[in-house]
C-alpha cells in the first residue's frame, strides 16, 4: 500500500491547526494533526520540506518501520518540533491502518480495555464566585473531573482564564506575546485558600484538578502540596519546569498529594527518570507532541511498569484528530488515570467532524473504521493561518519567568 502523496494543511478555523494528509495507491487517507501553539509553521516546514517527500513510494502499512526511519534517519533527535512532525505521521498512518482493516484504531490496540475513558474539564474565573458558577456548569454538564484556576489578586493577569462569554480558554493571542505577571508570594497564599473554596462549597465528591504551569521551585511546590492536602486534588500539574526531572524528588520528599507533569516532553527519554524513580504519579505526554501513538504506547507501557497512570494533555490547541487519538490509545492501555478535554472553538467543527462522544463524564472514540475524523480540506481553506504567539511572563522586576 504505497504512499501517493503527503501534504500539509495550515488552516485557522478558530484557531490554527496543522493537518497531515496522506493519499494511498488505493485510496485509503490516513490524517494527523501537527499543531504546536504558537510555532505552527516551523513543524509545517519540517514536514513539507524535510518529511513528506520522504514518504512518496514508502508502505503505509509499516508503521513501526517509518518512525524508526523518521527518527533515527534525522540524526537529531526529540524536540518538540521534530517529534510533533513524526507524530503526525505516525497518527495518520494509524488512521489508514484502521481504515484498511475496517476496525476502530482502539481495536488494533488490543480493544477496549474500559467502557469509556474518564475526562476533566475546566473552569476559572475572575473571582471565586465566576469560578463556582464556572464549577457548577461543567458539573451539570456531567463531568466528573473539573480543573480550576482563579486569577491571583495582586497579579495583573493569570494563567488559564477563560473568556467570561463562555468560549473555550486560549492562551495564544496575535501580533505579538502578550505580558503576563508573576509574583511566587502571592499565588502560594491564593491557590490553597481558592481550592480550600471550591471544596467547601462543593464537596469531596468530584475531582479537582489544579495546573501551576511551571512556575515553582522545588521547595516552593513541595509547600504548596503540602498546603493542597486538605483539599485532596486529584493532581498538582506541572508544578516546576518539566525538563528538570530530580526536581520531584525535592517535590515528592514534602507532600502527598499527587503529581503530573509531561504535556511539554516529547519522548520516553524526556521522562525516563520521573517513571522509573517513580517521582511523578501522571504522566502527561500527549498523542500530538510525543511522537504519535506509536511512540505515546511505549511511553504508557514503561509508566506502567512503576505504577504511574496517564493524564494526557487534551487542551484547545491539539485538533479534533489529536483528541480521537488520545482516545483510541486511553480506551485500550491498562494504565489510563484521566484524559483532558477542553472541546473547540467554532467553527472548527466545520473542518474537523469526530466520531468521539460524550456521556456523563466519560468520553469514547466511536467504532468508525481509523480514528473517526473526518477532515475537510475545501472547508480548511476558508480559514487562513494567523500568527500567533503564546505569552511571555514576567516577574515584578522585569525579569522573564516560566510561562
Ligand atoms: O498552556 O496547551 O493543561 N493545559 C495547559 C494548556 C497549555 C496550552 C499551551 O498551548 O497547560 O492550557
Ligand atoms: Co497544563
Amino acid at each position: 500500500m504505497k504512499i501517493t502523496d503527503a501534504r500539509v494543511v495550515v488552516s485557522s478555523p478558530g484557531r490554527n491547526y496543522v493537518t497531515v494528509v496522506l493519499d494511498t495507491e488505493d485510496g485509503v487517507v490516513g490524517v494527523g494533526d501537527a499543531t504546536l501553539n504558537g510555532r505552527e509553521l516551523s513543524v509545517a516546514s519540517y514536514l513539507s520540506d524535510h518529511v513528506c517527500p520522504l514518504l512518496i513510494g514508502r508502505d503505509a502499512r509499516r508503521i513501526e518501520e517509518i518512525w524508526q526511519y523518521l527518527y533515527k534517519g534525522a540524526y537529531w533527535r526529540r524536540g518538540p518540533v521534530t517529534m510533533t512532525a513524526i507524530a503526525a505521521i505516525d497518527v495518520a498512518l494509524w488512521d489508514i491502518k484502521g481504515k484498511a482493516a475496517g476496525m476502530p484504531v482502539y481495536q488494533l490496540l488490543g480493544g477496549a480495555a474500559r467502557d469509556g475513558v474518564m475526562v476533566y474539564s475546566h473552569a476559572s474565573g475572575a473571582t471565586l464566585e465566576e469560578l463556582d458558577a464556572d464549577v457548577e456548569t461543567q458539573l451539570a454538564a456531567g463531568f466528573h473531573a473539573v480543573r480550576v484556576q482563579a486569577s491571583v489578586p495582586g497579579l495583573e493577569r493569570t494563567y488559564g482564564i477563560a473568556p467570561s462569554d463562555g468560549r473555550v480558554y486560549e492562551p495564544a493571542s496575535s501580533s505579538s506575546p502578550q505580558e503576563d505577571s508573576w509574583e511566587t508570594g502571592a499565588y502560594l497564599d491564593f491557590a490553597p485558600a481558592m481550592m480550600a473554596h471550591v471544596r467547601e462549597r462543593f464537596g469531596f465528591g468530584v475531582h479537582l484538578l489544579h495546573d501551576v504551569h511551571h512556575r515553582l521551585t522545588p521547595i516552593e511546590a513541595g509547600r504548596l502540596g503540602a498546603a493542597l492536602e486538605p483539599s485532596r486534588p486529584f493532581w498538582m500539574e506541572d508544578p516546576t519546569p518539566a525538563e528538570d526531572q530530580s526536581a520531584f524528588r525535592t517535590i515528592r520528599n514534602h507532600t502527598t498529594t499527587p503529581l503530573a507533569v509531561g504535556e511539554v516532553l516529547n519522548s520516553i527519554w524526556d521522562c525516563q527518570q520521573l517513571i522509573t524513580e517513580r517521582l511523578i504519579d501522571y504522566i502527561r505526554t500527549s498523542v500530538s507532541h510525543a511522537g504519535g501513538i506509536t511512540h505515546l504506547r511505549r511511553i504508557f507501557a514503561l509508566a506502567d511498569l512503576y505504577g504511574v497512570r496517564s493524564g494526557s494533555h487534551g487542551a484547545g490547541d491539539l485538533s479534533p484528530i489529536s483528541m480521537a487519538a488520545a482516545l483510541h490509545v486511553d480506551l485500550s492501555i491498562p494504565n489510563l488515570g484521566i484524559q483532558e478535554h477542553m472541546g473547540h472553538r467554532d467553527p472548527a467543527g466545520e473542518v474537523f467532524s469526530s466520531s468521539y462522544r460524550f456521556a456523563d463524564g466519560y468520553m469514547h472514540p466511536g467504532d468508525e473504521p481509523g480514528l473517526g475524523v473526518v477532515f475537510d480540506e475545501a472547508a480548511a481553506a476558508r480559514f487562513p493561518y494567523q500568527p500567533m504567539y503564546l505569552p511571555v511572563n514576567r516577574r515584578l522586576d522585569g525579569s522573564v519567568h516560566d510561562w
